[in-house]
């Protein structure tokens, strides 16, 4: 099956019909990603300059926006600017909204947003720590944020400017994976759930899924055989681009770009229309138990 769905579509406005909309979800539902090479989203002169590098703090690889709190995080621009980078982070937030709610109208009513991103940091040869090195394939979990019964839906617009495209490669679909990494795991130790959440490591108690979720993630990217191994295709999305995918479930890792915009949203697992093809529907199979207690 090929990776892509590539649709038509060049404003935020663009309405989906019925045929397209079932075409869309089993699409994302089945591991492949849903591009639209001519979906732009536009920054002004001013946004541009806010957002050049030299304003990520340098502890941050993003800037971040939380759209429910109204919190700004990673930049060091002044507090006068600030504002012009909350109405681009508004503006964002919005537009991907309003075109996830005309293309996956059954996810409307169950969607919850998560944070909104800005990248002005090139994404090759960016120095981090092997587990936080998204130029190795993997699949999203965080340490500190548990998913338990959520998906994560990703919205991304390349909004370079100069022509450069956002590499990435994709790998092979999560049932492959589960089967290969899964084994490879240990259960949690008795009281560790209760233990990180008092500890305030984990923002709410760590599900056994999002255990088995963690160590996948890590298991992943500290193996070299096979990151170079793997079935993998390589995909250039140019500037001026759009793509949605379950990050949870698609292997993928960014080779290089710079200037990309980010929105996260999350849906109840239960909430999709093919329930078993969910991460945590595969992971259960596979543990032979629930995971989500
Ligand atoms: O920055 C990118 O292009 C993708 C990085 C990544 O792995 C992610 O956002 O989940
Ligand atoms: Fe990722």
């Amino acid at each position: 099956m090929d990776n892509l769905l590539t649709l038509g579509g060049d404003d935020w406005q663009t309405e989906f019909d019925a045929s397209l909309q079932q075409q869309a979800v089993d699409a994302l539902e089945n591991g492949q990603v849903i591009y639209f090479p001519k979906l732009c989203f536009e920054l002004s002169d001013l946004e541009r300059h806010l957002s050049a590098p030299r304003y990520v703090d340098p502890k941050r690889k993003n800037i971040h926006w939380d759209p429910i709190k109204n919190k700004l995080g990673g930049t060091l621009c002044s507090w006068e600017d600030r504002q012009y980078l909350e109405q681009l982070f508004k503006r964002y937030t919005s537009q991907t909204e309003r075109l996830i709610c005309h293309l996956l109208p059954s996810y409307e009513p169950h969607l919850t947003l998560g944070r909104t991103s800005l990248r002005p940091v090139e994404a090759k040869g960016r120095r981090s720590s092997a587990k936080k090195d998204d130029t190795r394939l993997h699949v999203d979990a965080f340490p500190a944020t548990p998913m338990a019964k959520k998906r994560i839906l990703r919205v991304f617009s390349n909004t370079n400017h100069e022509g450069q495209p956002r590499v990435w490669h994709i790998g092979e679909p999560f049932q492959q994976v589960a089967e290969q990494f899964f084994p490879k795991t240990r259960a949690p130790f008795l009281g560790s759930q209760f233990l990180l959440n008092t500890l305030n490591i984990t923002k709410s108690p760590r599900s056994v899924y999002d255990h088995y979720m963690l160590q996948i993630h890590d298991k992943m990217k500290l193996n070299r055989q096979y990151q170079q191994t793997c079935e993998k295709m390589q995909v250039k999305f140019p500037p001026g681009s759009t793509w949605i995918v379950y990050t949870d479930a698609v292997s993928h890792a960014v080779l290089s770009g710079q200037h990309l915009m980010e929105q996260t949203f999350y849906l109840p697992f239960n909430k999709m229309q093919h329930i078993d093809l969910a991460p945590q529907s595969i992971l259960q199979k596979l543990a032979k138990r629930e995971l989500l207690l």
